[in-house]
């Protein structure tokens, strides 16, 4: 282990937050040497991946398991200032099952910011395990964390919206079953004017970690906003642990999504250079989806 991971544990104020609102924000969790280095490699896929899936310049676009496509995003996994908040909220034996990249640029000219925004509506994520276990409370299987690489600190630049406290199941709009992206017709407000949401500020290197049964969107991208999200799970031990990673897995995972990674779960890289300490969280998800999705396995 890391021992910088030691100076960096969860503390009280972080717990509640993560409770009470369903989030919390760490800021620069990540040095601007290192967001700088990152920058250039996420810009590098998004151009080679853009031109192959044929999409225009101002898309919206989710790289769907980002990390391993360049050696430089897998410290991100067990980064020191990270990491320990994520043991302390789920359990030091974490397995990371899915990650993204999201690349919201800047909106084509003919389109304004309030009426055209480059959106993304309410919801929380994960949304299948969600009808699986509604429950009171759910279970605390996984977590959502959000790094940051550029500057939301104005809204209007992408901004991750969340709707502080609505993962619990008695706040008003799980109780009452509520759609948000319906606000005009119920309310006669835009779903982005939803009294209570919050347009978070993040200054790049910052990071938000996040329960998934929060309700979050992102609207509007005037700036090329680069985002990268890591789902982590607990580790899953009991049989009925494990039955609810493989309904998690068989949906959030490339298999899920039809895509071959070359070596299943994760990228050949990052089986390939992760060493005893970080293959410990990733091993249950690799050797569940070759089980689940044999034809994707690894060579
Ligand atoms: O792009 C955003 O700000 C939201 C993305 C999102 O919904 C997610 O990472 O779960
Ligand atoms: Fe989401």
């Amino acid at each position: 282990m890391d021992a910088r991971c030691l100076e960096h544990l969860l503390t009280e104020d972080e717990r509640l937050c993560f409770e009470r609102d369903g989030y919390f924000t760490v800021e620069n969790a990540l040095p601007q040497s290192l967001v700088d280095s990152l920058i250039p490699t996420v810009d590098r896929v998004d151009k080679a991946e853009r031109a192959r899936m044929d999409m225009g310049a101002d898309a919206r676009i989710n790289h769907f398991d980002f990390i391993g496509k360049d050696d430089s995003f897998l410290e991100l996994l067990d980064w020191h200032t990270t990491f320990p908040k994520v043991w302390d909220l789920l359990n030091w034996h974490i397995q990371l099952y899915h990650t993204h990249m999201t690349v919201s640029p800047p909106e084509a000219e003919c389109k304004t910011l309030a009426e055209d925004g480059l959106g993304l509506g309410w919801h929380q994520d994960s949304g299948r395990l969600n009808n699986d276990f509604e429950t009171s409370p759910r279970p605390r299987v996984s977590l959502k964390i959000a790094y940051f690489l550029t500057d939301t600190r104005e809204e209007g630049r992408g901004n991750f919206y969340v709707l502080p406290g609505s993962h619990h199941p008695d706040h008003f709009v799980r109780a009452q079953h509520i759609d948000l992206n319906n606000a005009q017709a119920l309310f006669g407000v835009k779903p982005r004017d939803i009294p209570g949401n919050l347009a978070l500020e993040t200054q790049p290197g910052d990071l938000v970690i996040f329960n998934h049964d929060l309700y979050h969107a992102s609207f509007g991208g005037s700036t090329r906003r680069r985002m990268f999200t890591m789902n982590l799970t607990r580790p899953c031990s009991t049989p009925d642990d494990v039955e609810m990673l493989r309904q998690y897995v068989s949906v959030h995972s490339p298999g899920g999504y039809s895509v071959d990674t070359g070596a299943g779960m994760y990228f050949p890289t990052m089986l390939s250079t992760a060493g005893p300490e970080r293959m410990r969280h990733l091993r249950q998800c690799a050797d569940l989806h070759d089980e689940l999705f044999p034809q994707f396995a690894q060579k």
